[in-house]
Order: structure tokens, then C-alpha cells, then sequence
């Protein structure tokens, strides 16, 4: 049933082969071959951990709530506290059912000056309904949306806390992007792939920093749950392809290929679509994917038990860590 809402799209591609990606060294521009060794820092997983739960603290961050507002300002000071320049795009956004939303996406930002960038995402927001909840009951009931929203935000901010103390070579952008899970209730017939991503979808058209570009992102979307595997999405393997080589080679060389499995699984209407597809910004998305099974993402996507106990530290250090392997590789 949650295929309805999913548009996962069967994937008839090739998939690469994995190349080896030796990333610790490099030859050195001289006669002799030297080996430098890059450190990434180890990413700390029960510290993303408190970050998630800090959000959940709050409450469902639905647009337009007391709740979201106040997760909002938790957000900026964080980023600040980690040295970030912070920058925050308010902005009115029309939902799917003539809602206006006060949307607020907040950017943190690393060594602004510097051109050669990335930008990590996650959206904030939490689903103002768990409508694919088992019982109907609760089917008008905000989510708490630990894993979807609050695990990327807490992967995110970790990797802020982890900049501050070691710069990687490049920029870094983590854009915390509002509105995303605001689409058409299940309920309704309802089809619409714009009512999703809202906040994804306005930075695209207007960025934080007029005519900004970066190397590449990364979007980290439900990294949190029990046992997930990340397939290479659809979109992104259409849009970039090398990024996702370059964070699937980068998951195996850590071990972590019980996680990251080396296909490409279906698409998911996601922040990264509208990044690639507006901003023209080649980004990958790191979504849970199951081919077989009978959800789509999480198996408590859209229902009231995604909460703390379907958070786990092994999840979301993983994914930080691999994503701390590309960022503080990249030249
Ligand atoms: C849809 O399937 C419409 N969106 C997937 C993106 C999403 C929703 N992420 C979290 N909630
Ligand atoms: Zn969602």
C-alpha cells in the first residue's frame, strides 16, 4: 500500500563495478611516490544520537507548531555552537491543500569563502499525519519522526560538531531543509510529487548564497532504523552516479556493505530530486530501500512508532561515518 505514495521506480540499469578507491594515500608531486595519510575523524554515534533525541524532545515538528518553532531556533544554535556561519531562509510556502506553511530552512556553513564545496542535506520537518499508521485511529496524529527527519538532522550535526574541531579540505554546507513531509494525506487521491519538499524545492529555486553551486551532495533521509539497506536510488544514479560510486566504495572500504548495498534499488520522490532537478546540483540520497519486503522504506514510515526505539547508534554511525570518509577524502 505505501507504493501508492512511493513512486518507486523499477531501476533496469547497470550498475558499475567497484573500483578500489585506495583514498588513505596519494602521490606526492615529486620524483618519489610518498604516502600522506589522510585522517578522518572517528564519528562519534551516541553523541548523533543525543542530537535525535534532542529533536524529538520538542515534539512533532510540524510547520506551523509551537513545537517546530522552537526545534527551529534548538537547530540554528547548534549549527552556531559549531562554529558554523548560520544563515536562515524563512519563507511562506503553499501546501498541497492551500495551507500556508512558515517554513525555515537553516544553513550552516564552513569556510564560506572557500569555492570548492559541498552541501550535506536532511530535512527537519516532522509529518503532520502517521497516515500509514496500522491503526486508523491514528491516522490524523502528528509523527515524532525520529527516523524520518530527526536521524538525518542528528547525523548532520555530529559531522558539524566534528568540522569544528578538524576542517576537511572544502566548505561544507549543511542545509537543514523544512517542509519536505508536508504531501497529500494518504487519504485523499492525491498524487502530487510538488506537495513534497517544499522547503527543498524553494532553496533550490532561491539559494542561501546567490548563483551558489557546490562539487556535489548529499542528502541523508531515515538513516536511523533497525538493520536498513541503502541501495544506490534511482534518481541519484541517473543524476550522480559518481557520487553515489564514490560513497558506495567509501561504505565498503569502512565495512559497512551489510548497510550500503552495491545495486541500484528504486527511486524515492525526494529533497534530492528537486536539488538535482532545479539547483542543478548532482545529489545523492541515502533512503532505505527494501526489494522485497512490503514497505518501502521503514517499517514504521508514516506511523506513531517512529520514535526513540527505532533509533539505533550502530545505524547512524555507518552512514556518518561514510559520510565523513568522502567529505575529509575529498581534494
Ligand atoms: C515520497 O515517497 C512521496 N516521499 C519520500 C520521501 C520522504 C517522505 N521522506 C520522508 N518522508
Ligand atoms: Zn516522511
Amino acid at each position: 500500500m505505501n507504493k501508492k505514495y512511493t513512486l518507486w521506480v523499477l531501476a533496469a540499469m547497470l550498475f558499475t563495478g567497484t573500483a578500489c578507491s585506495g583514498s588513505k594515500t596519494q602521490k606526492a608531486d615529486t620524483n618519489q611516490t610518498e604516502s600522506i595519510t589522510i585522517n578522518v575523524p572517528q564519528f562519534n554515534a551516541d553523541s548523533a544520537y543525543q542530537y535525535v533525541k534532542s529533536q524529538v524532545d520538542f515534539g512533532p515538528r510540524v510547520p506551523n507548531t509551537k513545537e517546530h518553532v522552537t526545534c527551529g531556533e534548538y537547530l540554528a544554535n547548534q549549527l552556531e555552537s559549531f562554529g558554523a556561519q548560520v544563515t536562515s531562509q524563512y519563507a511562506d510556502l503553499i501546501a498541497y491543500d492551500g495551507t500556508l506553511l512558515k517554513a525555515r530552512n537553516i544553513i550552516g556553513s564552513y569556510q564560506p569563502a572557500n569555492k570548492k564545496r559541498i552541501a550535506l542535506f536532511a530535512h527537519w520537518d516532522s509529518r503532520p499525519w502517521a497516515d500509514y499508521d496500522p491503526d486508523p485511529k491514528n491516522h490524523y496524529k502528528p509523527i515524532l519522526g525520529a527516523n524520518d527527519g530527526a536521524s538525518g538532522v542528528g547525523v548532520l550535526l555530529e559531522i558539524a560538531r566534528q568540522i569544528q574541531q578538524q576542517q576537511p579540505n572544502l566548505g561544507i554546507d549543511i542545509i537543514l531543509l523544512d517542509a519536505e513531509d508536508y504531501g497529500a494525506h494518504a487519504s485523499t487521491n492525491i498524487h502530487n510529487e510538488e506537495a513534497w519538499c517544499l522547503g527543498a524545492q524553494y532553496w533550490s529555486r532561491i539559494p542561501h548564497v546567490p548563483g551558489y553551486n557546490a562539487r556535489f551532495g548529499i542528502l541523508l533521509d531515515m538513516v536511523g532504523g533497525q538493520n536498513p539497506t541503502f541501495y544506490r536510488e534511482y534518481y541519484s544514479e541517473k543524476y550522480a552516479k559518481d557520487i553515489n560510486k564514490k560513497v558506495w566504495n567509501a561504505a565498503k572500504k569502512l565495512g559497512y556493505n551489510n548497510y550500503f548495498i552495491d545495486e541500484t534499488g528504486g527511486g524515492a520522490t525526494d529533497d534530492h530530486l528537486f536539488i538535482n532537478e532545479i539547483a542543478g546540483i548532482k545529489t545523492i540520497d541515502i533512503i532505505p530501500h527494501n526489494p522485497k519486503g512490503d514497505y518501502s522504506f521503514d517499517p514504521y514510515w508514516h506511523t506513531v512508532k517512529d520514535d526513540m526505539n527505532n533509533i539505533y547508534p550502530q545505524t547512524l554511525q555507518a552512514v556518518g561515518q561514510t559520510v565523513m570518509e568522502v567529505i575529509y577524502n575529498e581534494k
